[in-house]
């Protein structure tokens, strides 16, 4: 589908969540990098399960269990297909990014890592894919060392060729940073990190998202994301993974649908993925999810990067029309980047901004993004940051920028003058 058939006005028809107000005023959702609102393809599809075919699956013989597992593994090639996997025994479902980080770091470190190995992370990742390995580095004896970034917000690739070394067992890096918008090179990057042996696992919780992601095109070795950040329920997360990985690693939780066999005292594994699923499954959000797929690809991956790129240029622009407001990110046009926009307002505290935008209507975050070594980085505590999908409009980035006005008029009344 190219760009022109995009048709933001139908998109919206989809999500009965952009209809409802919010402090009286038309709701304008700019939180997207935190949660996606879902279309009603995806609530009718979680509707649907439990009225017509909930059961447990991989073990009944009834004709409700083998529904339930069919369209559970069908979501299972549905996502090997969207991420281009060789295959869906690739493919873990989790509960989110977090625990598909979590699963890999536990799984592959107890596997592969010992005292002295090296883990090489950034200086802009997420908690997610920080503390994860600061619990390995604890429990193993491993190191962690850190890409660092120029000011404006892109990675110094130079320093991944210094900080790789024979010891770099690992590099863990955000495809795109869930606070500047930068998009990491991580193809380049995993064919610097492979030549000196080092394996990589990409955090794509707010690319998979926003643009078409293909795992065998990067090459990565294992990659993390989660559903609720791409019209999908809460509670799903996927952890992509090579098919020999999985299988040198150990499993993660123990229980219920992972084993073979079980004797009092020990147990066989599974085959992969469902080593690594124990316990009965989040079936509901899983099948659900798939519909989110199916939604995305109808619109087409790559036509709504050109809708966001398209707004994001549009919103750093307005926004740099505003007195007093510093963007953190990339902003020169020749830079390609995602939709998360940073920003503080001179002299206020984020927090303030962002309860008068959303006194506007305008929902935002402020606060640290949970990624706090990036704000001391920054220099500041805390940020402002909006962030787009596709069904935005330039009409709600107007918004925004009024409402930004809006909050500085308030804040400069004299009874709120700052001390
Ligand atoms: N990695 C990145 C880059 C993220 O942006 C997030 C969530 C995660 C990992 C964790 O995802 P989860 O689904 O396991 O929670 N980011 C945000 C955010 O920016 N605001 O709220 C959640």
């Amino acid at each position: 589908m190219s760009a022109n058939a995009f048709d933001v006005k139908r998109i919206r028809a989809d999500f009965p969540i952009l209809h409802r107000r919010v402090h009286d005023k038309p709701l304008v959702y700019l939180d997207n990098a935190a949660t996606t609102q879902k279309p009603r393809q995806v609530i009718d599809a979680l509707v649907n399960y439990y009225s017509r075919y909930n059961a447990n699956i991989h073990r009944g013989i009834h004709a409700l269990a083998e529904e339930a597992t069919a369209a559970y593994e069908a979501v299972r090639e549905h996502t090997a297909r969207f991420l281009h996997a060789p295959s869906s025994r690739s493919i873990v479902f989790t509960r989110n990014t977090t625990e598909s980080i979590n699963l890999f770091a536990s799984a592959w470190g107890r596997a592969h890592l010992k005292s002295g190995d090296q883990i090489l992370l950034s200086e802009m990742e997420h908690h997610s894919n920080l503390v994860p390995w600061q619990l390995l580095a604890k429990a193993t004896g491993a190191t962690l060392a850190f890409i660092k970034m120029a000011d404006e917000g892109l990675l110094k690739l130079e320093e991944l060729d210094r900080l790789l070394t024979p010891r770099t067992k690992l590099v863990a890096v955000t495809q795109m940073s869930n606070v500047l918008g930068t998009i990491n090179p991580v193809q380049e990057m995993t064919r610097r990190a492979h030549e000196r042996g080092a394996l990589v696992l990409i955090d794509a919780a707010q690319s998979v998202p926003h643009l078409p992601v293909d795992v065998q095109q990067i090459g990565c070795d294992a990659l993390a994301f989660s559903s609720h950040k791409m019209l999908g329920p809460t509670g799903v997360g996927v952890l992509y993974a090579r098919e020999a990985l999985l299988e040198s690693m150990e499993p993660f939780l123990g229980g219920g649908e992972m084993i073979t066999d079980v004797q009092l005292t020990s147990s066989t594994w599974n085959e992969i993925p469902w080593k690594f699923e124990a316990g009965t499954p989040n079936i509901a959000d899983v099948i659900a999810f798939g519909e989110a797929l199916t939604y995305l690809e109808r619109i087409g991956m790559s036509a709504i990067q050109a809708h966001e790129r398209e707004l994001t240029t549009y919103a750093i622009q307005r926004l740099r029309e505003v007195t007093g407001l510093t963007i953190y990110g990339p902003t020169r046009a020749a830079v390609e980047r995602g939709g998360a926009v940073a920003f503080n307002l001179e002299g206020l505290h984020p927090h303030d901004v962002g309860t008068v935008l959303d006194a506007e209507g305008v929902a935002v975050r402020a606060g640290h993004h949970c990624a706090k070594p990036l704000m001391r980085r920054l220099g500041v505590v805390a940020t402002v940051r909006a962030s787009v999908y596709l069904y935005n409009t330039r009409e709600e980035i107007d918004r925004l920028v009024e409402a930004i006005h809006a909050v500085q008029a308030f804040f400069s009344k004299p009874t709120h003058a700052k001390v």
